[in-house]
């Protein structure tokens, strides 16, 4: 089954946002494999966001993403990782529709509330950064319920 890494940034977390967000994506039918509150070290999200190194924003969003703790989380399911992203929302909050995750409670880029992979070959790097101990392996009772 698809997986995507999903975070709650720290602002998420100081807001108190941590049950909506995982509300949206179990209100959905996906299913939370791995969540670990954390505070990451600056070396884990200078790899996490390596591809952004060189943008004029990265040092204030290193600052940003290490002011506190974040949420990490692994979610499964069928093409998890477009409809993550739909449920998380546009990069920039104010061109997010109302009934996103960033639509619905931020405004700034700089303090969008959330990260999802962009790719299903990303989701499993990031899985693999974030959880290098694993994910559970758990067979869901409704399974039948979600999938025909
Ligand atoms: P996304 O988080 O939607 O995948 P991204 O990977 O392009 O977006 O950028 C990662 C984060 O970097 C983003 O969530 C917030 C920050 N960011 C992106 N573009 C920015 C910009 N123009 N100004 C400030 N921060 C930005
Ligand atoms: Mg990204």
């Amino acid at each position: 089954m698809e997986r995507t890494y999903i975070m709650v940034k720290p602002d998420g977390v100081e807001r108190g946002l941590v049950g909506e967000i995982v509300k949206r994506f179990e209100n959905k039918g996906f299913q939370l494999i791995a969540l670990e509150l954390k505070t990451p070290t600056r070396e884990l999200l200078e790899k996490h966001y390596a591809d952004l190194s060189s943008k004029p924003f990265f040092g204030g969003l290193m600052n940003y993403m290490t002011s506190g703790p974040v949420v990490a989380m692994v979610w499964s399911g069928k093409g998890v990782v477009k409809s993550g992203r739909v449920l998380l929302g546009e990069t920039n909050p104010l061109a997010s529709l109302p009934g996103t995750i960033r639509g619905d409670f931020c405004i700034d880029v700089g303090r969008n509330l959330c990260h999802g992979s962009d790719s299903v070959e990303n989701a499993e790097k990031e899985i693999a950064l974030w959880f290098p101990h694993g994910v559970i392996s758990h067979t869901r009772v409704m399974e039948k319920l979600i999938y025909e």
